[in-house]
């Protein structure tokens, strides 16, 4: 008996995966785009990317493999297609919890003025010399929310072709940011997806997730049975959680097995990949404002400024002036 991952179907409610993930760390969403789609944005890493470029040469990703990071630069279609499907970012909501949804409740950037949007929780207190103080208000847990919005932190084909002899090691996505954060206080913020560009099995290296390990010491190691696999057919999509132990596993058979992997992160954590050179503006351009948002071409109230520019599309010129 191995560890065991939930499926959902494409019309599951995303509240109903939001809390799968929740108790779980990882899910399987079966099915939820056409193969052709997947073999589209193949096609399309394979025009854009020489071959030498997409060669594996690190611990993680060894020689044999391939990686294409960028990929939200090279592949318009997996931009358009995969990074904001409406499903994903429902999900994504529900868990990252932002004050502004990027989903179904999205507002079209256009529409929302300067200073629309949530209050901001704090207050103005008056001081005895005429100056004034800003008091941040602790909310309380129905009111809290994660982050402004939500970016991507990386976007990557990860391809497992017949030199994965080894298991790549078990971790979690939040070890990017260790030690500098106090892992047990964070609000959840990171949501990793794992799009299925091949099939995934257990014999060409599908991801291994350990159900339950987020809620896990970091001390504590895996154990076989624990461990499950993202067994899922071509256009699947599995989902995993910042304190899930995870990784890619190693390959009985000389067919590819290809992921394209997207991370979306509370907007106040740094990108893992640096999307402004990964997608710049002239490439951006020509992109929905949706996917220039989770890109991050759309800055809070208070991080990702740039003077002058409209806020809610670093793009535009406009109305925003921070500082
Ligand atoms: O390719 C996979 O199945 C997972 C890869 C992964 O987690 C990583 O490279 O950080
Ligand atoms: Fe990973």
């Amino acid at each position: 008996m191995t560890g065991y991952l939930s499926a959902f179907t494409p019309d599951s409610e995303p509240q109903a995966i939001a809390d799968a993930l929740r108790s779980d760390g990882g899910v399987i969403i079966s099915n939820i785009v056409s193969a052709d789609l997947m073999d589209a944005v193949y096609d399309e890493v394979r025009r854009n990317v020489s071959e030498e470029d997409q060669v594996g040469n690190s611990a993680l990703w060894p020689e044999g493999n391939k990686t294409v990071g960028g990929l939200a630069g090279v592949s318009k279609t997996f931009a358009e297609q995969l990074l904001v499907h409406p499903k994903i970012l429902d999900v994504a909501d529900a868990v990252l919890n932002p004050f502004r949804p990027m989903g179904s409740k999205r507002k079209e950037v256009k529409e929302m003025q300067d200073g629309e949007g949530p209050p901001p929780p704090y207050s103005v207190g008056q001081l005895d010399d005429g100056g004034s103080q800003l008091v941040w208000q602790r909310q309380t847990a129905d009111e809290a929310r994660h982050c402004d919005h939500y970016t991507v932190g990386a976007c990557v084909m990860l391809e497992i072709g017949g030199g994965r002899e080894d298991h790549q090691a078990l971790h979690r996505e939040n070890a990017i940011y260790q030690p500098f954060i106090e892992q047990h206080v964070m609000p959840e913020f990171i949501l990793s997806t794992m799009w299925a560009g091949t099939d995934f099995t257990e014999d060409n290296g599908a991801t291994r997730v350990v159900p339950g390990s987020h809620h896990w010491p970091e001390s504590r190691l895996a154990k076989s049975a624990e461990i499950a696999r993202a067994a899922m057919p071509k256009g699947s999509v599995v989902l995993w959680l910042s304190r899930t132990l995870h990784g890619a596993a190693k390959s009985f058979v000389t067919e590819r097995r290809t992921g394209y992997f997207a991370s979306y992160i509370a907007d106040w954590f740094r990108q893992e990949e640096n999307q402004y050179i990964a997608v710049p503006p002239e490439t951006a351009a020509t992109y929905s404002e949706q996917a220039r948002q989770l890109i991050g071409y759309t800055c809070s109230d208070t991080l990702g400024w740039v003077k002058g520019r409209d806020r809610n599309d670093l793009l535009q010129p406009g109305r925003s002036g921070q500082l």
